[in-house]
């Protein structure tokens, strides 16, 4: 079982990151407590130094499995779908530009809120139209470098475009490109699914990858949901990709990062096999 967890390249407002600030010395922790990957959210890739990212985290060991692009979203507005023509073009040049990084790293580029919401007097066709024109232009760019996109279904308090598997594997087969995937998180479906292992199975080769929170988004272990039963499930698809945190720095960051990786090296030592 390969494990990541989410790391900010700078400051920002999402809360499910455990990590933001001093990057080298996140690194540092992170591999020391036994992660192999870490998750690098990046609002532009302009503002930093790829070469120095990559030095830092194969210095300590780990690679980068997927990078984030929402706080695009986040902290500018940008999205594939508001009603504004340039903010669309900036959104899709936006993610173009994660691609030679993605490419260097043979990393994931993740559409999560980039997607954006439907604008006021818009109607959800019309946003499902410019998201897949959006993802369309994405994935061909990336595809000249072999780099994958995966998009997140989120849950309904965040976006009102794509909740779920079933929304996420029709919205792909519209795409039509092979590089499109899912980012299947176990905080939106616990929300959203029926049943979180049926979707896993639904989705099978087109998990690209995957996010971990517990119920309450703490860290896996904090809440609810049976991680035994999720991981097995996924494994079982043949998933080789990594699990990655993303959840609340609580009770604090550094003891939340601890007592994820400890739960979930624990399963792998009570499942076995299945899990390596
Ligand atoms: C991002 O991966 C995510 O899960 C969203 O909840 C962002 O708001
Ligand atoms: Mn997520």
């Amino acid at each position: 079982m390969k494990l990541s967890i989410v790391l900010s390249t700078q400051a920002a407002q999402f809360q499910a990151v455990a990590f933001k600030g001093d990057f080298e010395a996140n690194v540092a922790k992170i591999a020391g407590w036994g992660y192999d990957g870490v998750e690098l959210a990046i609002r532009d890739p302009k503002l930093v130094d790829a070469g120095e990212l990559q030095a830092v985290v194969s210095a300590k060991g780990l690679v980068v499995p997927a990078i984030g692009t929402g706080q695009a979203w986040g902290e500018e507005k940008l999205s594939f779908t508001s009603d504004d023509p340039a903010v669309r073009v900036a959104a899709i040049e936006r993610v173009k530009s994660h691609v030679p990084l993605a490419s260097r790293f043979s990393a994931i580029i993740i559409i999560g809120l980039l997607r954006g919401v439907t604008p006021k007097g818009q109607s959800h066709q019309q946003s499902m139209t410019y998201l897949i024109e959006a993802l369309q232009a994405c994935c061909s760019c990336a595809a000249e470098q072999d780099v994958r996109l995966a998009l997140e279904p989120l849950n309904r308090y965040e976006t009102d475009l794509v909740h779920t598997v079933a929304e996420g594997l029709d919205l792909i087969e519209r795409i039509g490109t092979d590089n499109m995937g899912l980012l299947l998180d176990t905080f939106h479906m616990n929300i959203e699914e029926p049943s979180i292992e049926d979707s896993i199975r639904i989705c099978g080769e087109r998990i690209f990858h995957f996010h971990v929170a517990d119920s309450n988004r703490w860290h896996p272990g904090a809440g609810h949901l049976d991680f035994a039963s999720i991981l097995g499930t996924l494994f079982d698809t043949g998933y080789q990709g990594f699990i990655s945190g993303e959840f609340m720095p609580f009770p604090e960051a550094d003891i939340s990062a601890e007592r994820g990786v400890t739960h979930l090296r624990k399963l792998q030592m009570i499942e076995g096999d299945q899990y390596d």
